[in-house]
């Protein structure tokens, strides 16, 4: 683990007071109450017996569980013994409820098609994509990977997966063919669903041909089945290759969910981490669909009326749990836009909202800072009155940003909720409620039901109010992680070694007098773009796999609207010219665009100590143009840092 320094960007966080009450309205008719929270979030620590089987009660099982948790240290079991299925709880228990002609997801194309699916439409259609996996020979436990634009048929395609107990794994359709084939060979999975093309700001994303070409160095993979998406006439491989629509036509329309193991795998994700191989994350169907079932349902302040958008990816967790399982499993509306935010142009969220009528928003602090710089007349000319909840995911929110997001999309009626959670809690983990609890701008909150944080030194200090140190979680919780794919063992180092007997979530944070958790930015080698997390030695691998570069160092840098972005000092090949612009287009061709290095300095040498390791440190510094800070004794070469400084970034 590296030494991290606090984000400087953010560390107006630390001097932020201001505290904003609950709407009133919201106040009077909360799902969840002040006392209410109080009174079940003891509960959920004193008798988590109790208070689990009451919500897991609440959703529908085939073979009822025999004891609610076994923790055998970093291992949990959730609802022992029980039999469900995520599937059938989103959708034929939504249609036995009256729910079957209730639009389930209303999706609109960049271009503004727009469609849209009733529960009992949705039903109709996983199952028949259930039946067409099952003929083509995917069986319970087999991994299918989906590399997919955000379009309904990737909700389909992985609760079709849910239903017949297969194990989906979902790569952002972002990525690129490397980072495809790794995935898929991990996972060693069978079949692959794709789309012939997506689509993002005008221009077609040819997913079907990184699949093709992903599939040459993925020997696992046997079938495709591709979605025409943009009906651009790609080439079908006989014999491995299936069109979408074709197996799903031949497909019968009915299909009885099978009764699945709590503890069966529902899903890996791979996530970055701080070596060069990113884990996948491995997820299970009872604990899972408890833990976002109950956030959702208690964060959102979900009511039966409400038209719900989670603007993130399926190809990110945010996707999973709050744009797919956790809204459907409640019996959510659920808005899906496949395009880009500013295109047309920057008013096309609130086009959205205006046009569908959205009263719950959830989106990233990137997204938000990037709307904020455009000004407040672009979402002036809509109509956003519909609007009554606005949450916040995936990186620290500054302050700023979350008065212009409450006062200038919310009118200053919405409560703004700031989640705290992870690819591997699975659930939102810290926030507040909106009906319950003021907020503190920049401060994510309470721990929701169950959830123990702690603020510890290394050492497993447990620190007192205000004091920095490392986030971590004391008890196990339904929704988190089970393990890494095929790596138990790194599952045990990475999150329950670091500090003994607790969860080490990566992240520092502080924790007030009130309770509230301000969570700072990751201690590890992990950055944060836009809200994705890129492990900085996955792009230095990329980075030297170039014949121009011998060595690179990663390093983030503060930005005022990605959060974070990549700099890379990188050492020529000897003889050899870098070329800036060429390195930049390697590394999205090797990992995908998000991680294109902002800046690159071209070095003769780095900062190293004598055993060889390089200090990221003073890097950080340099890249954000600081003067160098700190110990350099134990440099090799301190006169490296002032040759770095002096150079000029590409
Ligand atoms: C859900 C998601 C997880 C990392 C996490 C932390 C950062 C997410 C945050 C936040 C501050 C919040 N993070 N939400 N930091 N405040 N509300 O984003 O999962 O992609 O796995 O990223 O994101 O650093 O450790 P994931």
């Amino acid at each position: 683990m590296s030494e991290h320094p606090v984000n400087d960007h953010i560390d107006n966080l630390l001097h932020e007071r201001r505290v904003i009450a609950p709407p009133g309205d919201f106040v009077a008719r909360a799902r969840v109450s002040r006392g209410e929270y109080d009174q079940m979030y003891r509960r959920s620590l004193d008798d988590p017996d109790g208070f689990w089987s009451e919500v897991a009660g609440e959703l529908a099982w085939m073979t009822p569980w025999e004891r609610v948790l076994d923790w055998e240290e970093p291992h949990a079991r959730w609802f022992v013994g029980g039999q469900t299925n995520v599937a059938y709880n989103a959708l034929d228990r939504n249609v036995q409820a009256g729910r079957g002609d209730k639009r389930a997801i209303v999706w609109e194309g960049e271009d503004g098609e727009v469609r849209t699916l009733t529960y009992a439409e949705l039903l109709r259609e996983v199952s028949r994509a259930a039946n067409a996996l099952t003929a083509l020979g995917v069986q319970k436990g087999d991994r299918v990977t989906l590399y997919l634009p955000l379009i309904p048929e990737a909700a389909v395609a992985m609760l079709a997966c849910a239903r017949i107990g297969a194990v989906h794994s979902v790569v952002f359709g972002g990525f690129s063919v490397s980072a495809l084939a790794d995935r898929i060979t991990n996972a060693q999975s069978k079949v692959l669903i794709t789309a012939d093309a997506g689509q993002r700001r005008g221009s077609l994303v040819n997913l079907k041909a990184n699949a093709d070409e992903a599939a040459r160095s993925a020997p696992s993979l046997e079938k495709m089945l591709v979605v025409c998406r943009a009906d651009c006439g790609v080439p079908m491989q006989p014999g491995r290759d299936v069109w979408w629509h074709e197996a799903l036509a031949a497909a019968g329309d009915e299909h009885e969910a099978a009764a699945l193991d709590s503890e069966h795998p529902l899903f890996l994700l791979y996530t970055s981490g701080s070596t060069g191989q990113p884990k996948g994350v491995q997820h299970t169907t009872g604990g899972y669909m408890v833990g976002t079932y109950l956030t959702t349902r208690t964060v959102f302040d979900l009511r039966e009326e409400d038209v719900y958008w989670c603007t993130a990816d399926v190809g990110w967790v945010t996707g999973h749990s709050y744009s797919v399982y956790g809204p459907l499993l409640n019996g959510a509306t659920v808005l899906m836009y496949e395009g880009a935010p500013n295109h047309p142009d920057w008013g096309r969220f609130w086009q959205l909202v205006e046009k569908h009528r959205v009263s719950i928003l959830y989106t990233a602090p990137t997204a938000i800072r990037s709307f904020m710089r455009q000004g407040d007349a672009v979402p002036g000319r809509y109509d956003l009155s519909s609007l009554r909840l606005l949450g916040s995911v995936g990186e620290p929110i500054n302050p700023e940003a979350w008065m212009w997001y409450w006062r200038v999309i919310g009118g200053g009626r919405c409560p703004v909720v700031d989640t705290w959670w992870q690819t591997e809690t699975g659930a939102i983990m810290l926030t507040t409620l909106p009906g319950a609890h003021p907020s503190k701008p920049g401060s994510a909150g309470l721990p929701m039901f169950g959830v123990e944080p702690a603020i510890m030194t290394h050492a497993g200090e447990e620190l007192g109010p205000d004091d920095g140190g490392l986030l971590v979680i004391k008890r196990p919780w339904p929704s988190m992680l089970r393990t890494i794919y095929g790596d138990d063992e790194r599952y045990r180092k990475s999150y329950w070694s670091e500090i003994p007997h607790v969860y080490f979530a990566g992240d520092g944070a502080r924790r007030d007098a009130d309770g509230y958790v301000t969570v700072i930015g990751r201690v590890d080698d992990v950055l944060n773009v836009s809200g994705h997390r890129l492990g900085t030695m996955e792009i230095e691998s990329a980075l030297v796999a170039h014949p121009s570069v011998s060595e690179a160092a990663v390093v983030g840098r503060p930005d005022e609207v990605k959060g974070e972005c990549v700099v890379a000092f990188v050492l020529p090949q000897s003889g050899q010219q870098v070329d800036p612009a060429a390195l930049r287009a390697h590394v999205s061709r090797e990992i995908g665009a998000l991680a294109r290095p902002d800046a690159i300095i071209v070095a003769d040498a780095l900062p190293k100590t004598r055993s060889g390791k390089i200090m990221r440190r003073f890097l950080r510094q340099i890249a954000a143009g600081q003067p160098v800070q700190g110990d350099t004794s134990t440099l090799e070469d301190p006169s490296v840092l002032d040759r770095l400084a002096a150079t000029p970034t590409t």
